[in-house]
């Protein structure tokens, strides 16, 4: 059988993403590691970001194009719904993710935890204050978007998939901490994402 593998950190909440698809499409698969920005990382993606996906003669990069075809050559229910409005929904918070979210929760926030640019590597007080309206005004979107138990309906899709690591991610760092005290539908969704075992096989390590 051809090997699936997965080129990028498990830290990565795309990678994650990649995984979990993989997961919950039953497919079994490797993650490779990188050399990060490194020449046969850049050959592979010239922007370099991850993850890249090799499946036989197949490579691809972009998130949205793996998840895509891993639900194409997966077996199971398919992660993205025929309903048209459905269908698109979940094509729109793929895409809120991509251009907006991951920049407000991820690089605007969470980085300002994980990855400070303070001259003592604490926090920065300061730029989590100004990402913090961001935080708020895009977890609420979500939590409004709910269509079901699942952002998209009564089944999980792939924008399931996008969000369910970043969330992770941030939901125990206090500014998103206190939205999500009114959010019951995250929390909901959060705590259904971690029964999952594509959840489980795929926590990143610490630190
Ligand atoms: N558009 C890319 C974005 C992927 C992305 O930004 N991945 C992050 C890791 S979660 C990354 O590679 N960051 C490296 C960088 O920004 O230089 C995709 O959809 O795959």
């Amino acid at each position: 059988m051809t090997e699936l593998v997965i080129h990028g950190p498990p830290q990565s909440s795309y990678v994650r993403t990649a995984r979990m698809i993989a997961v919950e499409k039953g497919l079994a698969y490797r993650l490779a590691p990188l050399d990060f920005k490194g020449p046969a990382h850049l050959a592979m993606h010239p922007w370099g970001r991850v993850p890249i996906l090799s499946h036989g003669e197949t490579e691809l990069i972009e998130t949205s194009a793996i998840a895509h075809y891993l639900d194409a050559i997966g077996a199971g229910a398919p992660l993205v719904p025929r309903e048209p409005v459905r269908l698109a929904e979940t094509e729109k918070w793929i895409s809120i993710i991509n251009c907006y979210a991951y920049g407000d929760l991820v690089t605007g926030y969470l980085f300002q935890y994980i990855f400070p640019k303070t001259d003592d590597k604490q926090p920065d007080r300061a730029a989590i204050a100004a990402a913090a309206p961001a935080v708020e005004r895009d977890l609420r979107l979500f939590e409004r978007g709910f269509r079901g138990d699942w952002l998209t309906g009564s089944t999980l899709s792939l924008a399931d998939l996008f969000l369910a690591p970043i969330l992770a991610y941030i939901a125990p760092l206090p500014e998103a901490k206190a939205v999500l005290e009114e959010c019951p539908n995250l929390r909901r969704f959060g705590e259904a994402m971690a029964a999952r075992a594509s959840f489980t096989q795929t926590v990143p390590p610490r630190g």
